[in-house]
């Protein structure tokens, strides 16, 4: 399999931890795949007309997008995968923390796209800090609700948690999330010590 990629993506780091976590690494070539809304990667529009990584080709050609269809695809392919998609009702559970960090990660990455892709006099303060409100919701429901599932066993949940909280590090140090979440950010450094988190660091 093929998996347009890019070291930086926090969705490209949840398919790649995913790899990791269920032994399949040997089993996908990594190409690159970096682009934006103003520039996308034009070997990636073949395999995802929206220009977004992570994109898969799987053995028999058919693309798989989005992180989501992807982590679930690579997961069914191994025994290992089985526990990151618990069966229903905690299913639900699990499908509904990863939509919650994919949330932080959609208004982090609009607001990452406002400052670097536009010129300063064009950025909408208001509308980046209205995303920055989406994360700081999510980051105190997560805080409020969600420490026991990430305590817990491995899911689909846990792991694009991880990558959220690990991309606000990366873009959005100075925002400094961890000094609201105290316990949120006890759990993600932990989380960060996996093997896998270690291995998929961007630089
Ligand atoms: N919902 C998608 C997923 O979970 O895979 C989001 C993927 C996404 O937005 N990837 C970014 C991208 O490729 C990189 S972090 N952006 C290029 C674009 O939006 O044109």
């Amino acid at each position: 399999m093929t998996l347009h990629h890019s070291p930086t993506s926090p969705y490209v780091r949840k398919v790649m931890v995913v790899l990791h976590e269920t032994g399949q690494l040997d089993s996908v070539r990594l190409v690159p795949g970096s682009g934006t809304p103003v520039a996308p990667a034009q070997s990636l529009l073949g395999t995802n007309p929206l220009g977004k990584v992570p994109a898969l080709e799987r053995e028999d050609g058919c693309a798989l997008y989005d992180s989501r269809v992807i982590c679930r695809y690579l997961a069914s392919l191994s025994p290992k995968g089985a526990g990151l998609y618990p069966a229903v009702p905690a299913l639900w559970e699990a499908l509904t923390l990863e939509s919650t960090a994919d949330g932080i990660l959609d208004a982090a990455l609009l607001m990452r796209y406002e400052t670097v892709l536009r010129a300063p006099p064009q950025q909408a303060a208001d509308w980046v800090e209205g995303q920055w409100g989406k994360v700081t919701r999510a980051l105190s429901v997560l805080e409020q609700r969600w420490m026991a599932h990430l305590e817990g066993p491995l899911t689909i949940g846990v792991i694009a948690t991880g990558c959220a909280l690990a991309y606000l590090d990366f873009r959005f140090a100075e925002r400094d999330w961890a000094a609201q979440h105290p316990a949120l950010a006890a759990w993600s450094v932990r989380f960060g010590a996996r093997d896998s988190m270690r291995a998929t660091r961007p630089e």
